[in-house]
């Protein structure tokens, strides 16, 4: 199922006067304030967020999964249903695939298939917390940290193999979150784990092309519940600084433990130029992987907050992060749950651009903590919505995707064309 310019053209024209109108009075407001519509426009436009591949089918909870229907059964159907949100929304230009789920039989076709829906291939994400039906080795106890030679070597030549299916495809990165760890006290040698961890992902990062980047993910628990390899952010950061330039860490927003202040990791890892990327979801007690700006959005505008000043900053050598969505849906349609966090992202980094950064600066440097709160709080509370949705209609989206999404009945022709019983392969 394709989404035609002409059927969002014409849904939009039913609530144009209505958005017009909203429009403008936000534009009144952000011109007093010095704030040019046009120029916030183009950022949240070039401001493209990478859908994983795994996100599209429903996910499932230790004790059960309960598919919704017509969910992709191949990647070509998986970049079709990244294909309509990006046909709706205009920011959902990319897809993160994962092997072995996403290896592309026909790599021309693959990419063709890609360009018809103007997408591009972000980065690939490897699998070593599985064992796949042909493996050799197991990873019950680890892969890139294993104790044995023989089961790091498999893990190492897999994420190479990714790689090279990468490459063929034009992504530029490789994202590698390793579940490896251990569930009770006195099992793993820490220092051997993390220094075997350690010298697997330098032959793993000596074998991408010179112009790849590799991204550390780290989490604290789960699936293991004493100790985490890769288990925070100083790991990741002591792991890709000694592997070198082209190495950088990745922040997922569900990987920290409660109240972690995750805003304060951004602005480290920006300054020293090792925020590689971002997997974007939202958690009330772990990874929950829910719908960005679910559970909490001022955290999300806080950590914008220093994404935009880390970004803005003219003497910062971090080179622009990879934004990915890493997200998985037990009840909601995935489409739609995929279509509401990337509008509270597009929010979030909009409400970040508003903040007067020269009086925040001020107050900061005068210790004048009420001010600073009140200009953050002046940004976030500013409904920036007929920004984002003015920013959709000029690059040819919906005003209202959701509505649109329900209106023409995307999930009904899904199933219609796929089944009521197609199952995602992924999470
Ligand atoms: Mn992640």
């Amino acid at each position: 199922m394709r989404i035609d310019a002409e059927v969002v053209q014409s849904h939009n024209d039913k609530t144009l006067p209505d958005h017009r109108e909203s429009f403008g009075h936000l534009s009144r407001v952000l011109e007093k304030k010095r704030l040019e519509p046009t120029h916030l426009i183009q950022k949240i436009q070039d401001f493209q967020i990478a859908i994983p591949s795994w996100a599209l089918g429903t996910g499932g909870t230790r004790f059960g999964r309960f598919p919704g229907g017509g969910e992709p059964r191949s990647l070509e159907e998986k970049m079709d249903d990244v294909g309509l949100l990006h046909a709706l929304n205009k920011a959902s230009g990319a897809i993160s695939l994962h092997i072995p789920w996403d290896i592309p039989s026909d790599v021309e076709a693959i990419k063709a298939h890609a360009a018809s829906h103007g997408l591009l291939f972000d980065a690939v994400n490897s699998n070593t917390f599985q064992d796949q039906p042909d493996q050799l080795h197991s990873y019950k106890f680890g892969s890139l940290c294993h104790t044995s030679a023989a089961v790091r070597k498999q893990a190492i030549d897999h994420n190479l193999e990714v790689v090279r299916y990468g490459e063929a495809l034009g992504s530029k990165s490789l994202t590698v979150w390793l579940a490896d760890g251990s569930s009770f006290p006195g099992q793993m040698n820490f220092r051997k784990a993390l220094q075997r961890t350690l010298d697997s992902l330098r032959a793993i990062y000596a074998g991408m092309p010179e112009d790849w980047k590799l991204f550390v993910e780290y989490k604290p628990y789960e699936p293991y519940f004493y100790s985490t390899v890769i288990q925070d952010w100083g790991t990741s950061h002591l792991l890709a600084s000694q592997l070198g330039e082209r190495a950088f860490t990745l922040v997922d927003l569900g990987h920290h433990l409660p109240n972690t202040n995750i805003e304060q990791i951004v602005a480290t890892l920006m300054m020293q130029s090792k925020l590689g990327g971002f997997h974007f979801n939202d958690s009330k007690f772990g990874d929950d992987d829910l719908t960005v700006g679910a559970m909490k959005p001022y955290q999300l505008f806080l950590i914008f907050n220093e994404l935009v000043a880390g970004m803005e900053d003219p003497e910062s050598t971090n080179p622009s992060p990879a934004w990915m969505i890493d997200a998985s849906h037990n009840l909601k349609d995935p489409l739609e749950d995929l279509l509401q966090s990337v509008e509270a992202i597009q929010l979030a980094y909009a409400q970040a651009l508003l903040i007067d950064r020269v009086a925040l600066e001020e107050a900061r440097e005068r210790n004048d903590p009420t001010m600073a709160q009140e200009i953050l709080q002046e940004a976030y509370r500013t409904d920036v919505r007929p920004l984002i949705a003015e920013a959709r209609l000029q690059a040819g989206g919906a005003l209202h995707p959701i509505q649109v999404f329900r209106t023409i009945s995307v999930r009904k022709e899904l199933i219609k064309e796929r089944g009521l019983k197609s199952l995602s392969t992924g999470l």
